[in-house]
């Protein structure tokens, strides 16, 4: 049993699993998004520079779920560990694979998006970034640098490189117990993070539905919804 009240400094990372019971899709579950879509044709940089209408009209639908879910209690339950950690000067470092923003909706205060966020887009021209909430046209213009036709999702597709390493590194060699809720342990660089932490002698737990494709690196694993076991551990 790890004793998670001992553990001052936690680093936490989500995946999809963890928006699943608010409705949104996983990837790689029974009828999730890339049993039904090849992320070859829709996730790679690749795919939007052949046909960008599809790839824009793909996270335009992505987009409009978020936005249109609510956080569940896993979420609420990682924004209030953070409080009470942050309250005893510990600390819950939220690292994310999930695009959407349920984390902040439920009061996450800090969240690290290390593959992007479907809420914003980013100028292929300038490279200014920006929010951006409604859908995403071809033609639509930068707002700083009003050039038309240069804007794309603000995602890290596959081949690219995932955002915030080696913060997120410096915060993992940092920490006294790492935690994987919602995911299947399939995407790297996130799929190593347990390893690393394993070399550093720190912590590591597993909160999911099923064993992830990672979880004999794990030391203890829990198996069940996150809206139960994510409050389960942290409450
Ligand atoms: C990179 C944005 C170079 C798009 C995504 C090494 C080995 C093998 C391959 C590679 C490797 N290194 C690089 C690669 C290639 C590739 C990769 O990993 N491919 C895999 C598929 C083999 N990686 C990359 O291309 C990455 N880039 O490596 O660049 C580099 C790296 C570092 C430094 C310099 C250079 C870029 C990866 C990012 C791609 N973008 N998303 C979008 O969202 O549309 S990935 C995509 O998968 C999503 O972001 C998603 O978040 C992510 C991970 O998936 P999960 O979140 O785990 O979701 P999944 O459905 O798989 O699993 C859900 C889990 O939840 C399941 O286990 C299920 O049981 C569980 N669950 C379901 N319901 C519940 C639940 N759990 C609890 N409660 C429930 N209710």
């Amino acid at each position: 049993m790890t004793e998670r009240i001992t553990a001052r400094r936690i680093f936490v990372l989500t995946g999809a699993g963890v928006s699943a019971e608010s409705g949104l899709g996983t990837f790689r579950d029974r009828g999730g998004l890339w049993a039904r879509f090849d992320p070859m044709t829709l996730a790679t940089p690749e795919a939007f520079a052949r046909d960008p209408e599809t790839v824009l009209a793909f996270y335009d639908a992505r987009r409009r779920a978020a936005l249109a879910a609510r956080p569940n209690a896993a979420h609420h339950a990682l924004a209030r560990a953070a409080d009470r950690l942050a309250a005893s000067g510990g600390r819950l470092f939220l690292c994310t694979q999930n695009v959407d923003d349920l984390h902040e909706r439920a009061g996450s205060r800090e969240v690290v998006h290390m593959h992007g966020e479907l809420t914003r887009v980013r100028c292929t021209a300038c490279g200014a970034g920006a929010e951006h909430r409604g859908d995403l046209a071809v033609g639509d213009r930068c707002a700083a640098c009003n050039r038309a036709g240069c804007l794309r999702p603000d995602i890290v597709w596959f081949g690219e490189v995932p955002k915030h390493l080696d913060r997120i590194e410096a915060m993992l060699a940092d920490s006294d117990l790492f935690v994987a809720a919602g995911t299947s342990g399939t995407v790297h660089p996130a799929a190593g993070f347990v390893a690393y932490a394993r070399r550093r002698g720190i912590r590591t737990c597993a909160l999911n539905l099923e064993p992830s494709g990672n979880a004999d690196l794990f030391e203890e694993t829990r198996t069940g919804p996150a809206s139960r076991t994510v409050p389960d551990f942290f409450d």
